[in-house]
């Protein structure tokens, strides 16, 4: 940057403010707009089957002039909307002079399952001047308790007559399950209440119920199952009606990596389910899962496994079976089993699946009697194919996240997911296939086996991509188009790995939770995507996943069961929440997770000796050029443990302190420091340098980031670290854990032009080098594949793979900007590090308060920053550059100026800020 004086300096802050829409609000007696965006608990809209007895509520303030801040709130609720806003049966908060919109825990009656709620807020701003109330919202609480459930579970035995893969694991044949029903009377309000062991599909009287994938979700089998809830009201007829219920194995009773599940996976599947009838007579009726019902494996499909795929025979089909219009005296009777009261049945408590989002092909090659469609994007869920066949054929579909040189399907890593569908035609004809109960992770489809007289369209297939039904929360870009490629990578590597869980890869025989992933990736997946609730939901089942003795297994849900913990996974339980609450300000997620997090203090405390950790490391995985040829690469797992011990512990401690929990901060605290010294001692000389153990970037990274070494060993240690990734010139040596920390720690030291060279380096290993390869996702692997050496020849090798997306994190915060200073977003830092080749940045945010945003551009030395605000919020700019002085205002304040850079402290709104580089 040049120096101050030299420069012209314009500072423009424009209080744009809006002023076109002031029009109403100025006058004093004026009543001010509404609060917008209402949200309960973790981010749910008018929610229908919800989990949360005890919600929280949270809005937004609307983006005026004249709302600066909140002075104070009120919230309602009442049973009835007829009873707001005058007479709130069930809770009225009063007027509570606070200035906190979000996570408002409820204080009013107790509310029980299916209970119907009504709730409104108002706010009071700056000026203690009282707004309108919002719209009335509501929410109805699903089935809370076992107790709730009359049904039993119903399902037909399977296993009997079930093969068995490779010896152990039991294949169980789909079901077709079903119930006609008659009512003596006009229904008003119909509740389905419906889950499975296994996955299930279910219509009423010939209608699909929902769109949703693969209900009810992964969670931990043997403690907990969700349930859904589905408005079937307008479904449900006056006489006669029927149910029908398809039900594969899915992930409880399916293939599983390793099959060595706490819960029973060799069971076969069954389902669960309860229509809850409201009566226009004023009575009500129920109907369950129960002996009554019949079912048959003999339907259209024959085979359905996650890994590997559908076979559907169309002859098969039962035209109506879901209909009143189909005789089942052929089906068999199921059986019944009662409900298990130590599993409990709980409302999901995050979005199910959907298929957001449909890709056409780009290409369509044929190649020998087959047909490749190409999308030109790496994604997952399943293809919708519409297709010419002749009767008896059998259509083949398979996939590839990529070709090999010689055009043909490179699938060696899918390892053993048979990743194929197959689909027998009962007709001459078009047919329309979209396979239900497997997804698949894929760039090309291949068809082979249609009626090959007819020429292959683009329109043949369709790739519907599915993920759990969240919403895009940030956006960023820039004027490089190869971190533009990078940030759809991240983007789509999000989409393809947040099935229901947060996964490794989405296309190899493995899927699962493990929790190293999701611990590296978690920060920057809060930005892109609305998934607070979808994390708050699997680290329910991380707790629940939690062993005796506080091991947090490899991957949750537990698909392996060996009853050990790897460090720098299982501190996904530490890390996570404390990340989740920067970011949200909700202190409820360290409240329910605290215990989990002493617990796994505990776990370390046991695999450690003299503070020095013993624990079992999947380590710096697939750090670049091992030195040993290892996949957990050469950092010291010893270091890495006890890195992690003392990191855990000091994030306890904060979370202690956030929870008003003095002794326990202070336990923690100590806890840190005697780890933290143990580790200096251990594994430091006394000039920082690493010492008796291999000398890595991830080892310095580890001590820097996590704050391990003494005041005096400090500076030498980021020498000998800068030191080292010159040693690799200029490039990282990392695996998924150290990763994450380049970022952080050479931001913190002031390096940010060697984190912009580590960002723009082409060549292996870097981000860029994947792209440069055709990367359209985060790859497993740096160099996964690459033009001159073809594939990895290791067959892990995912190219949908989301950890070292990690960095999308420092690409928002800090070449954007947008980072929260206090928890929540209350108190936002924008400070951008613009350099070259960068011209220009910018970066939305969907914060508990309302979008952020931070825009700069660099055009003939001159630095424009635009930035909004939200209401309720204030910002620390720090503005790069030369800047005149600025004359403070009651909107934006200086607080420091330096050579080089302003800080600034603004109110809500929007600003523009100008400097000279
Ligand atoms: C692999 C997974 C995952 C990693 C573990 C250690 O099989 O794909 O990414 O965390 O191993």
């Amino acid at each position: 940057m040049m120096p101050n004086k030299a420069l012209f300096k314009n500072f423009i802050y424009a209080l744009a403010c809006f002023a076109i829409f002031s029009v109403v609000s100025c006058e004093k007696t004026a009543v001010l707009q509404a609060p917008q965006n209402l949200m309960l608990s973790e981010g749910f809209e008018n929610p229908l089957g919800f989990y949360d007895d005890e919600p929280t509520f949270s809005w937004q303030l609307p983006v005026k002039d004249d709302v600066v801040g909140q002075l104070a709130y009120q919230i309602i609720a009442a049973s009835n909307p007829d009873a707001l806003p005058d007479n709130p049966d069930l809770w009225d908060s009063k007027k509570q002079v606070s200035e906190q919109s979000t996570w408002i825990k409820y204080e009013g009656e107790p509310l029980k399952s299916r209970q119907k709620v009504y709730w409104q807020v108002r706010y009071w701003n700056q000026n203690d001047e009282v707004s309108n109330w919002s719209a009335v919202q509501n929410f109805e609480l699903g089935l809370l308790n076992n107790k709730d459930w009359q049904a039993k579970w119903v399902g037909l035995d399977t296993a009997k007559d079930s093969v068995r893969w490779r010896g152990k694991i039991l294949i169980h044949k789909p079901q077709y399950l079903r119930k006609g029903f008659e009512l003596s009377n006009d229904v008003t309000s119909a509740r389905l209440y419906i889950t499975a062991k296994g996955v299930f599909d279910v219509s009423v009287n010939g209608e699909n119920v929902s769109d949703d994938v693969m209900p009810p979700g992964f969670t931990t089998y043997d403690k907990r199952i969700e349930t859904i809830t589905y408005d079937v009201s307008d479904l449900i007829e006056s006489g006669q009606n029927t149910i029908g219920v398809e039900l594969a194995s899915g992930w409880h009773s399916g293939r599983l990596l390793w099959g060595n599940t706490p819960w029973d996976n060799t069971m076969s599947p069954k389902i669960l389910c309860q229509l809850e009838l409201q009566m226009k007579d004023g009575s009500k009726e129920i109907i369950i899962s129960d002996e009554s019902w019949k079912g048959i494996t003999d339907g259209p499909l024959q085979f359905a496994e996650i890994y590997d795929g559908e076979i559907y025979n169309a002859n098969l089909e039962m035209p109506n079976w879901t209909t009143n219009n189909f005789d089942d005296k052929n089906w068999t009777s199921v059986e019944a089993v009662s409900i298990d009261n130590d599993v409990k049945l709980e409302p999901k408590r995050h979005s199910t699946v959907k298929g957001k989002i449909k890709l056409t092909p780009k290409d369509v090659t044929k190649i020998n009697g087959a047909v490749i469609f190409d999308l030109k994007q790496n994604m997952v869920g399943v293809p919708l194919v519409k297709v010419p066949m002749k009767k008896g054929d059998t259509l083949k579909i398979r996939f590839a996240e990529m070709l090999s040189p010689d055009g043909s399907f490179y699938t060696k890593n899918y390892r053993s997911a048979h990743s194929t569908d197959y689909y027998i035609a009962a007709k001459d004809g078009d047919i329309t296939y979209m396979p239900k109960f497997t997804f698949h992770g894929f760039r090309y489809v291949e068809l082979s086996g249609f009626d090959t007289s007819k020429n292959p369209a683009k329109d043949w297939v369709t790739g519907v991509v599915q993920y759990s039904d969240f919403d895009d929360n940030g956006t960023f870009t820039s004027s490089h188009e190869k971190l533009n490629q990078l940030q759809s990578n991240i983007v789509w590597g999000l989409r393809g790995n947040f099935f229901d869980i947060p996964t490794d890869c989405p296309q190899r025989d493995e899927r699962l939770g493990w929790t190293g992933d999701a611990q590296v990736f978690g920060p920057t997946s809060m930005f892109n995507a609305d998934v607070y609730k979808f994390w708050a939901s699997w680290l329910q089942s991380v707790r629940e996943a939690q062993l005796e003795d506080g091991a947090i297994p490899w991957t949750v849900p537990d698909a392996r069961g060996n009853k050990i913990a790897s460090s720098g996974w299982g501190d996904v339980c530490t890390i996570i929440p404390w990340k989740i609450y920067m970011r949200t300000g909700d202190t409820r997620i360290l409240e329910e997770n605290f215990k989990m997090m002493q617990h796994w203090l505990e776990y370390h405390e046991l695999k450690s000796k003299h503070y020095i950790s013993n624990m079992m490391s999947f380590s710096d995985w697939l750090q670049p050029y091992p030195e040993n040829g290892d996949n957990r690469g050469d950092t010291s797992s010893k270091l890495i443990g006890t890195a992690f011990f003392a990191h855990s512990a000091k994030l306890t401690a904060q979370v202690a302190e956030v929870l008003g929990k003095p002794q326990e901060q202070a336990k923690y605290e100590n806890l840190y420091k005697k780890v933290a010294k143990a580790f200096e001692n251990e594994f430091f000389d006394e000039t920082g340098k690493v010492n008796s153990v291999a000398e890595t970037q991830t080892s310095y990274l580890l001590a820097l980031a996590f704050d391990l070494l003494s005041d005096d060993k400090k500076e030498n240690a980021k020498k000998l670290l800068l030191e080292k990734i010159a040693e690799a010139d200029n490039h990282l040596r990392t695996g998924f854990l150290g990763t994450p920390l380049l970022s952080e720690v050479l931001d913190e030291t002031g390096e940010i032009d060697l984190m912009y060279k580590l960002l723009f380096n082409e060549t292996y290993p870097s981000w860029f080098y994947s792209i440069n390869q055709g990367a359209t996702t985060i790859w497993e692997r740096w160099n996964s594949y690459s033009k001159e050496e073809g594939f990895n020849p290791m067959n892990m090798n995912s190219l949908n793979h989301y950890a070292y997306g990690a960095i999308g994190q420092w690409m928002y915060e800090r070449i954007a900007g947008i980072a929260p200073l206090e928890a929540g977003y209350k108190v936002i830092r924008i400070a951008p590090k613009p350099r070259d080749p960068l011209t220009s940045a910018s970066a939305e945010l969907e914060t508990p308060y309302g979008k952020v945003s931070s825009a700069w551009e660099v055009k003939d030395g001159t630095f424009t920053l635009n930035v909004t605000v939200p209401p309720n919020t204030r910002a620390k700019v720090i503005v790069p550059g030369a800047m005149e002085a600025v004359e403070d205002t009651e909107d934006v304040k200086t607080a420091r100026t330096e050579t080089g850079r302003i800080e600034l402290l603004v109110q809500s709104g929007t600003y523009t800020f100008k400097s000279k580089l």
